[in-house]
């Protein structure tokens, strides 16, 4: 076993001690959460539960409705509507690049807290009691995967498919450049499972909702692009929302339509919002640093994708961070 391999399987054996020598657990993962960071929390959950563990569930947010289907998603206690009414002292974190990804959440840990930091972001700052940061894994559920096997648990098929769950939306369909030999090697052992790898991908990513189609139909009308064809935009109001009945769930993969054209670096989404502001999010193909632009806005993220929030309505702000993007792709 090599050094790397060797310091991997002492996090995984101090992240379960963690949880075997401990009980009354709460679980969180990051605000606005993704197929990963569910499907994380459920598979937390389920490991708890076998070990007699009692834990509570909670997201800032609610969990998204195309993943309500996981096992113990509907156990999953939404804060923002419904508050904790007590503090808790042992804290498994999943999924959370930085203690600010926790959101409102964190109001509940006790003054005390011991906390499990669990994650696969390469920028994770390892702010827990314990820490178990994979950066190479392609997705959380991917090191819950290992731990679980390494302590020789079997997994029943509701936890396989949590697994394949976040592993097929973290990497895209398992396109991403994360998509690596283990990755495709645990989802084969899924498949072995019973786990339905083509309904999945078809409910995940195929299937869309009437109101997601129509402000695709919107969104597309609008798409727009700077002279030399490099870079790519599209703009949502707040009233598209609510005239074709779509939620913020279904602005995910959007601004990819801007991206995806040949020949474009930078594909950014406006998104307008009810006080006035606009969200930006970037994409670049690779040449440009969209965290440094969003930067210059006060925002942030990866070098290929970035976000920022800026005052002013959507028309007001499109030109100028175009610009902003121009300049950036020199
Ligand atoms: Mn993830």
């Amino acid at each position: 076993m090599t050094e790397h391999a060797a310091a991997y399987v002492r996090q995984l054996e101090e992240a379960y001690s963690f949880m075997a020598s401990r009980d009354d657990f709460l679980v969180v993962s990051h605000v606005q959460p993704d197929g990963d960071a569910i499907s994380s929390t459920v598979l937390i959950g389920w490991l708890l539960g076998r070990l007699g563990k009692r834990a509570v569930l909670v997201n800032e947010g609610a969990v998204p409705s195309r993943l309500s289907y996981l096992t113990l998603a509907d156990s999953i206690t939404c804060v923002k509507e419904h508050p904790l009414d007590r503090s808790f002292t042992h804290i498994i974190s999943i999924d959370c690049a930085d203690f600010r990804r926790i959101g409102i959440v964190s109001q509940s840990f006790a003054e005390d807290a011991q906390l499990l930091n669990i994650d696969h972001h390469p920028t994770n700052d390892a702010f827990g009691t314990v820490n178990l940061i994979r950066p190479d894994a392609a997705a959380t559920v991917e090191i819950l995967y290992d731990l679980i096997a390494h302590q020789g648990i079997e997994l029943d098929l509701e936890a396989a498919t949590a697994v394949y769950t976040g592993l097929l939306t973290d990497t895209g369909g398992f396109r991403y450049s994360n998509t690596t030999p283990h990755v495709m090697e645990i989802a084969s052992e899924l498949l072995r499972i019973g786990v339905s790898g083509n309904q999945l991908a078809d409910h995940l990513l195929e299937k869309m909702t009437m109101p997601q189609l129509r402000l695709l139909q919107r969104a597309l009308s609008r798409l727009s692009f700077t002279d030399d064809g490099r870079i790519s935009w599209l703009f949502i109001e707040p009233a598209d929302l609510a005239d074709t009945g779509a939620t913020g769930e279904d602005l995910e993969g959007l601004v990819n339509y801007a991206l995806n054209v040949e020949g474009v670096e930078v594909g950014i989404l406006y998104k307008g919002t009810e006080d006035g502001h606009t969200k930006v999010s970037f994409r670049s193909a690779g040449k440009a640093n969209v965290a440094a632009v969003a930067q210059t806005f006060g925002g942030g993220g990866h070098v290929r994708a970035a976000g920022c929030r800026i005052e002013g309505q959507v028309p007001d702000v499109i030109s100028m961070v175009v610009e902003s993007v121009r300049r950036a792709l020199g």
